[in-house]
């Protein structure tokens, strides 16, 4: 069986557990930190991020490589286009998510969510890099009702568990949620995607998590 390793409040991990609760893959879960330095934890995910999954073939990390192994292993329900184009059309969406929108805002985390502190000349590099990458979202993404068009995908996943932290961190920093006010509805879409089991599930299991900010 798959073991899903990592913790509820992290995106990434929910984006995985997302994946494999709607594909109906049995998994367990296996609480871990981060930066573990220990030579067992470092040979499952040499950076000693998480999420990182254990297999009956040994572990994997990274979520996009999770998910793509998932989608190889158990392809149905698939949840990326068959169509090469529109295949690749989804993964520039969770690129645009994760490189470009996520990666930025995680360098205001400390400061948007943990009570830390981030400094002036951060929070304007981040500003910046957003004022360039939100709009170039939105030129790619779809909401007809899903991000990548019609049909529920890998790139869903990855958006309702990312998007919010865009929009909340953006508004703990700089006073306004920089998605919302560049006419991106992205409360009108996570809570269409909310109602998916799948979602409902990862979003009580993050807010039971005990390191959840209050
Ligand atoms: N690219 C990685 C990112 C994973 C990631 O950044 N996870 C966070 C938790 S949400 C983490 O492990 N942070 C600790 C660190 O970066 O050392 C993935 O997609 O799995």
């Amino acid at each position: 069986m798959v073991t899903l390793c990592g913790f509820p409040l992290s995106n990434y991990y929910n984006k995985v557990k997302m994946v494999l609760l709607e594909k109906g893959v049995p998994f367990q879960e296996e609480r871990v930190g981060t930066g573990k330095t220990d030579e067992a934890s470092l040979s499952a995910s040499p950076l000693g991020k998480v999420p990182f999954i254990r297999t009956e073939h040994g572990p994997l990390c990274e979520s996009q490589v999770i998910v793509d192994y998932l989608e190889a292993a158990y392809p149905k329900p698939s949840l990326m286009p068959a169509d090469p184009w529109a295949q690749a059309k989804m993964r520039e969406l969770i690129t645009f998510i994760e490189l470009h929108l996520e990666l930025a805002v995680r360098q205001l985390y400390a400061q948007a969510f943990f009570g830390g502190t981030v400094s002036q000349e951060t929070q304007q590099r981040v500003r910046q890099l957003l004022d360039k990458n939100i709009p170039g979202f939105k030129r790619l993404a779809k909401f007809s009702p899903y991000v990548a068009g019609d049909t529920f995908t890998l790139a869903d996943c990855a958006a309702f568990v990312s998007l919010p932290l865009v929009a909340m961190a953006t508004k703990n920093i700089y006073g306004e949620d920089l998605l919302g006010a560049a006419g991106i509805d992205w409360k009108s879409y996570t809570q269409k995607i909310g109602e998916r089991p799948s979602a409902q599930k990862v979003t009580a299991d993050r807010e039971a998590d005990p390191l959840l900010p209050k």
